[in-house]
């Protein structure tokens, strides 16, 4: 008894700095998807970034896997109030993907296969802050947790980090995505807990 409750406390204690208001901590990995979980051969995967120029620049499966990789190990945090620490992943950040990309633009539409969508200013892509990701806990992505391929934006809540993430549109002006256009939070930030439109 003592024992489990000194672990408890101790476990609590290193938690609770790194866990936001009004979140609670797991250690499953709950799945929420809005629909079905679509199913993309590698061999028809890519990933596009289009920019408001309308110019594209187009990544298949096996060129995504020759760029340069990252392991980052990140606490993430859902809407829905479960938080997950030290979460690790394995994945290639946006900053590599943005080195060849010529914009102006502010404004990002993150797509998904299946049709999600999700908006956020580009600067939050960038500067070690997003990685599109393919493995998670030293395995391939499952299909239900967004694999092949998922974004992840651990400073916002997790409904930014679009799974089966297909490409990313570049624009002048903000246009919400899915959850942003049902009453969520346009960015969602969840130490000042942004969870719904006027928080
Ligand atoms: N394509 C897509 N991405 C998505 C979602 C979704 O429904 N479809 N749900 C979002 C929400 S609300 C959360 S909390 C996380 C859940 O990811 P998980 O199922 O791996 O926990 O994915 C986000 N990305
Ligand atoms: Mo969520």
């Amino acid at each position: 008894m003592g024992i489990i409750s000194r672990g408890f406390r101790g476990k609590r204690r290193g938690g609770d700095e790194r866990l936001p208001p009004g979140q609670y901590l797991v250690e499953d990995f709950p799945v929420l998807s809005a629909g079905p979980t679509p199913r993309i051969p590698p061999e028809r995967w890519e990933f596009a970034i289009d920019t408001e120029a309308e110019r594209t620049h187009r990544w298949s499966w096996e060129e995504f896997l020759a760029l340069p990789r990252q392991t980052p190990t990140v606490d993430i945090h859902c809407v829905t109030k479960w938080s997950k620490l030290d979460t690790t992943w394995e994945g290639v950040s946006l900053d590599v993907l943005f080195e060849d990309v010529d914009t102006a633009a502010e404004h990002a539409l993150v797509y998904s296969y299946g049709g999600y969508t999700t908006n956020l200013p580009l600067e939050d892509l960038l500067d070690g802050k997003a990685w599109i990701v393919h493995r998670f806990g030293g395995e391939d992505l499952e299909p239900r947790h967004g694999g092949p391929a998922r974004l992840i934006v651990p400073h916002l809540y997790f409904w930014k980090s679009a799974k089966w993430v297909r490409g990313i549109r570049l624009m002048d002006e903000d246009y919400p995505g899915f959850w942003e256009t049902a009453g969520y939070h346009n960015y969602g930030d969840p130490w000042r807990e942004q969870r719904y439109e006027g928080d």
